[in-house]
């Protein structure tokens, strides 16, 4: 079983050894969600994991307390209009969170991109968690989402379990990519929400774009969007465990 296993981290690895493995090229207009397509409801069983499990965070300035430069792995998507910075308004934890205002589209936000480290392999178990609220008094509901642009055409027939939704759609060349509704809540200007998942991440083929985001459901008004203590933790494979 050990054999396996290094044989899959070694595939795993050689994904990200491609070139042209970039991230951000998603300055499309084609992703707006009032357009698409909602797959089905995930109803799989949940699988619980332990805290002492995990890893580190994977995610670089994850609350925001260093400037944004450019060794940052977001992405504002689009920009201009978009403006990503930091801000001392209302942070979430320490002195800073993060803002992104200018959005003119639903999908006008500001991305990790998961693939500048390396650091996700196909089909290992990862634990998300972003802090986040709006810059309105009126309750809007804030979306966590996860964009992979691989050779995947079509949402998979089941989704991994806590996944809400699936959407494909064309960005253009034509290329299809996938969004995957992983939580949802409501937030107002002053209520920093948590939104988190847990599950397999998993390509089909080798991904060019691997980001996490978080956008608005619906249309006007378009909200800034406050960022705060975001974190990705991996828990490997977690259906090895004790097998070895
Ligand atoms: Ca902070």
């Amino acid at each position: 079983m050990k054999l396996l296993v290094c044989i899959a981290v070694l595939v795993s690895g050689n994904l990200f050894a491609a070139p042209g493995l970039e991230e951000g090229n998603t300055t499309t207009g084609s992703g707006q969600e009032a357009s698409f397509p909602v797959g089905p409801l995930a109803d799989g069983p949940v699988v619980v994991l332990q805290q002492q499990d995990a890893q580190d965070n994977l995610l670089l300035n994850p609350g925001f307390e260093n400037p944004i430069d450019e060794s940052s792995r977001w992405v504002p998507v689009n920009s201009p209009p978009i403006i990503f910075e930091r801000s001392q308004v209302n942070p979430h934890s320490g002195l800073w969170a993060a803002i992104v205002s200018g959005r003119e589209l639903q999908w006008h936000s500001a991305r990790y991109g998961l693939l500048f480290d390396q650091q996700i392999i196909d089909g290992q178990t990862y634990q998300l968690e972003m802090w986040a609220r709006t810059g309105n008094p009126e309750p809007q509901t804030l979306r966590l989402l996860l964009f992979i642009n691989d050779d995947r055409e079509s949402c998979p027939a089941t989704l991994e379990p806590g996944t809400e939704w699936c959407a494909c759609f064309d960005i253009g060349n034509p290329d299809i990519a996938c969004l995957y509704g992983l939580d949802a809540g409501l937030s107002d200007s002053s209520t920093w929400i948590s939104m988190g998942w847990q599950g397999k991440i998993s390509f089909d083929g080798t991904p060019a774009i691997l980001q996490i985001y978080i956008d608005t459901k619906g249309g006007e008004p378009l909200t800034d969007i406050y960022l705060d203590d975001v974190s990705l933790v991996s828990f490997g494979d977690v259906f090895d465990d004790g097998f070895e």
